[in-house]
């Protein structure tokens, strides 16, 4: 998308753009860790933002956590090096709760409480590739609807998406099987709020790498035989918006838990799900096909 300034300072925001005073810890304009700026100062590149974006609930911080976790155990021949503690919390924080068979709690719409993973990434298979550094932040999505609302009213937003070279829109697998249609009309808005954001000319489609991930999807397999074929059918505004406006998008099928249990409250009516064991299936897959569209 837009381009990034190639002068990096370290009091200059690397994500909005703003002049902090130095020895600020988290940027006065946007909420970005200043830490970012100072390693990515060190590496003498400028780092590429990939966004995972999706509406609230539809399983980001999971999908984050667990990805993050599997670069660190090298799967799919990836080597990934994090760059600062503070890259490392969301993963930990997802790896924990799992492990305690609860789900992570919803990512706080205050940008100053969000995590922020800063990774070094190259693939050792079947050849190795170069480094590509990778800012990826787990973002509220109420703050998401907000700013594609009313555009320009959460800056660290606006900023993020305008800067990412790739994005990752999770979609709610399991509510559109089950005939839902607001997971079709959220991603549509998402979409459009990125091809208007481009303001780029009708007859161009937008250039930049989306891989569109079907969540959740543990509650309706199918979406693994054919990811495109379920969009097609089941999501078929956000399908139509693709094939119009975005020249390379991609579809993928993922799930984090093997199996659930509900637990009831005695308090009160509500139900909670437990997830009783992880198994993933389709994390890894969306993020190669970014990697290699960067
Ligand atoms: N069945 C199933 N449920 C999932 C999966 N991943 C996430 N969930 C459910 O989705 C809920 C929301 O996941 P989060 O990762 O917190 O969602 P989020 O997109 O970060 O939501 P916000 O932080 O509000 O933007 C979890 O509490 C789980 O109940 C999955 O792979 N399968
Ligand atoms: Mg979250
Ligand atoms: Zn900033």
């Amino acid at each position: 998308m837009a381009r990034q300034s190639n002068v990096l300072t370290e009091s200059t925001c690397m994500i909005c753009g703003h002049e902090n005073q130095p020895d600020v810890l988290l940027c006065t304009g946007c909420f970005a860790p200043m830490s970012m700026v100072q390693d990515a100062i060190a590496q003498e590149r400028e780092p590429k933002i990939v966004s995972v974006i999706g509406e609230s609930n539809v399983g980001k911080t999971v999908y984050l956590g667990f990805l993050l976790d599997m670069l660190a155990h090298r799967a799919g021949a990836f080597e990934a090096i994090p760059k600062g503690a503070y890259s490392v919390d969301l993963q930990q924080n997802v790896i924990s709760h799992l492990a305690r068979r609860t789900f992570p709690p919803k990512t706080p719409m205050e940008a100053n409480q969000w995590y922020w993973a800063y990774y070094q990434v190259r693939r050792e298979l079947p050849e190795v590739s170069p480094w590509v550094d990778l800012v990826m932040p787990d973002m509220a999505g109420e703050s998401l609807a907000a700013e594609v609302a009313t555009p320009k009213t959460v800056r660290v937003i606006h900023s993020l998406l305008n800067k990412s070279k790739g994005l990752m829109l999770l979609v709610d697998a399991a509510a559109a099987a089950n005939g839902s249609n607001q997971p079709d009309f959220f991603a549509m808005k998402m979409l459009s709020y990125i091809d208007s954001m481009q303001g780029s000319k009708h007859e161009q489609k937008i250039e930049t790498p989306i891989s569109i991930i079907l969540c959740k999807a543990d509650h309706c397999p199918e979406c693994f035989d054919n990811a495109r074929a379920f969009v097609k059918a089941n999501l078929n505004r956000v399908w139509n918006l693709c094939e119009s406006r975005f020249a390379n998008v991609e579809f993928f099928a993922a799930s984090v838990v093997g199996s659930l249990g509900y637990a009831t409250s005695l308090d009160d009516d509500s139900v909670a799900p437990v997830p009783l064991h992880t198994a993933l299936r389709g994390v890894l897959e969306p993020f190669e096909w970014i990697i290699d569209q960067l």
